[in-house]
């Protein structure tokens, strides 16, 4: 019998884990969940906490370093990259936006609120006390706070995943400036390292299933206790959560990006779409845009005209750094897991927000998960317990083949605002709008 993709498996496991939650409060299963199943969950999780730092600190040291030729070769490579980090900005900034005036968080009952905060009373008042002793220093000590003195204590579980990033991208600068002929076979090596984590990555998330029915299930006890309907307000308040991600998505395909083709890329955006359709129900099916790349590129090249220099290094690139779709997602998962546990994040810690998401979409692999594992970063740098991400793992799947479906989007996006800045287009795609 041919083996069920990947993502259905984790619908099943994520539907199963919901019955099994809602018949164990019903007839009195809930320590045998509690005991016997919880733990799977909390494996889990700690298996995407075990891979976040050495994720984001290999695959940005190669992001950057592979950057060397881009930035060095063409002036087209740093306006690609300009380009990249102003469309996640904007997303990651219209995310927070929404997860702010919608504040899905805040549907939970005032006293489930109050039941979050308690069980996660150590991680939030250890992390809002260090929070405290960062105000009593001064206002440039978020600055200080990003530069590492001792790169491997950043590493740990109450290290900061900013001074990973800071220690990354540092590292990945030096190898663009050492001696080509020295650099590559470090370069070699991160490239080696980076492939047996996103090996890595690729197992943990074979385990999702399981570990998504674990997670479910226990998450659905603990919430029900022994009343079941107890269970519908956390389904109710989850759907809301996935509405403010899919409306913030909706707005980059439609809005957002609508904009830049054709201000810019001064096309017609029904042209656009119906070019990279393809392109994107192989991202919704896949949630990988490494694997959609192929696609991606011969729907840029074939139906929208834009040339080969130009796609053969936009594409690729984008399919590693740019992920506007991941960042929006990040922003409103962070502040919604604030939210529901009475976290009241100030303007600085949203801007925080802003760019930890912004570095963890451009650390974040173009494969299935990479976005949720990537979160855990977000998460740690805000002081947000990283447990809370078993409330959001529920909806996960469906909500990574939507943001795939943006991050290849915006990709395209930006190839052909660079092509048609750059004269770089051919027939089909003649300028529609003057
Ligand atoms: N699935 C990732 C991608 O391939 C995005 C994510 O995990 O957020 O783009």
């Amino acid at each position: 019998m041919k083996k069920l993709a990947l993502h259905w498996q984790i619908l099943i496991g994520m539907a199963l884990g919901v019955a099994w939650g809602m018949m164990a409060s019903s007839f009195g299963l809930n320590s045998f969940t509690t005991d016997w199943i919880s733990p799977f969950g909390t494996i889990f999780i700690n298996l995407l906490k075990l891979i976040a730092v050495p994720l984001v600190l290999v695959s940005l040291i190669t992001g950057v370093s592979s950057l060397s030729d881009i930035s060095r070769l063409s002036r087209i490579g740093s306006k690609t990259i300009g380009i990249y980090l102003v469309t996640t900005v904007l997303a990651v900034t219209l995310g927070l936006i929404l997860v702010n005036v919608f504040e899905p968080g805040k549907a939970f009952s005032p006293e489930k609120r109050d039941e979050f905060k308690e069980q996660f009373a150590g991680a939030t008042t250890e992390k809002s006390s260090n929070a405290e002793t960062v105000k009593q220093q001064g206002p440039l000590q978020p600055l200080v706070d990003i530069v590492p003195s001792n790169i491997f204590r950043s590493m740990t579980d109450n290290g900061s995943m900013l001074q990973v990033i800071f220690f990354a991208l540092l590292f990945g600068i030096a190898l663009i400036l050492i001696p080509p002929d020295k650099a590559q076979p470090v370069n070699d090596f991160f490239e080696g390292v980076n492939m047996a984590i996103l090996k890595i990555v690729d197992i943990i998330m074979m385990t999702a299933p399981y570990g998504v029915f674990a997670l479910l299930a226990g998450l659905v006890v603990d919430f029900a206790g022994n009343d079941p309907s107890a269970a519908m307000e956390l389904l109710l308040v989850l759907g809301y959560y996935c509405i403010v991600v899919a409306i913030g998505l909706a707005l980059m395909i439609f809005v957002v990006y609508p904009a830049l083709v054709l201000t810019v890329g001064k096309t017609k955006y029904g042209h656009f779409l119906r070019g990279i359709f393809p392109a994107q129900m192989l991202a919704f099916s896949t949630s990988s845009s490494a694997a959609t790349l192929p696609v991606t590129m011969e729907c840029s090249e074939k139906n929208l005209g834009i040339n080969k220099e130009i796609t053969s290094f936009v594409l690729p690139l984008g399919a590693t750094i740019n992920m506007d779709g991941t960042s929006l997602y990040q922003a409103v998962a962070a502040v919604f897991i604030a939210q529901a546990y009475g976290i009241d994040l100030d303007i600085m810690a949203q801007l925080g927000i802003v760019m930890t998401a912004t570095l963890a979409s451009i650390g974040a692999a173009a494969v299935p998960g990479a976005g949720t594992v990537m979160l855990v970063i977000v998460l740690q740098q805000a002081g947000i317990p990283v447990e809370g991400i078993a409330l959001i793992l529920a909806p996960d799947r469906i909500l990574d083949m939507l943001r795939t479906t943006v991050n290849v989007t915006g990709d395209t996006t930006v190839a052909m605002m660079v092509a048609r800045t750059e004269g770089q287009l051919h027939p089909p795609t003649e300028i529609t709008v003057r």
